[in-house]
């Protein structure tokens, strides 16, 4: 769906929003997420996601999304230390980065003590799991806490 199938589908999809964590493509009918921009990969059938002009050093990211080390993409914070490189230079997973005694950012908890990926608080025990191994669902301590939510906590 919108990704160019049929001219009444694209003027159908012209009309939607993108939401807060996707953005519109220069044609106008495909949403991609703000991650993908700037990425080196064209996301966009038209390739606007990496248009020249917008993927500039030192560009400004959305709200709640920091710098890879290329200073040209913006990832989530919860996107850091994942074990999957969302980084085109990878610098997200970076052994530097993602240490014994990384410590989060105000509003988010570690996975675990073994698991350095930073994660919203009120993300855990929401029923989805983020952590590679499911550890922000694990029954024994969500067992009395309130589920939570999958909203990013700027947008609350
Ligand atoms: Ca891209
Ligand atoms: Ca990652």
């Amino acid at each position: 769906m919108c990704n160019g199938e049929s001219e009444d589908e694209q003027q159908v999809c012209k009309t939607r929003s993108c939401g807060d964590i996707m953005s519109k493509c220069d044609n106008g009918y495909q949403c991609v997420f703000n991650f993908m921009k700037c990425d080196g990969y064209a996301d966009c059938l038209d390739g606007s996601d990496e248009n020249p002009d917008l993927c500039i050093e030192n560009r400004i990211c959305p709200v709640g999304m920091v710098k890879c080390r290329n200073n040209v993409q913006c990832i989530y914070e919860m996107q850091f230390c994942s074990g999957f490189p969302d980084c085109s230079d990878d610098s997200d997973e970076n052994s530097n980065i993602c240490t014994k005694d990384r410590v989060c950012p105000t509003g988010m908890s570690r996975c675990s003590e073994n698991n350095p990926m930073c994660l919203y608080n009120s993300w855990f025990c929401n029923n989805q799991p983020e952590c590679i191994h499911n550890e922000d669902e694990n029954p024994s301590s969500c067992f009395n806490r309130p589920k939570g939510s999958k909203i990013f906590p700027w947008l609350t």
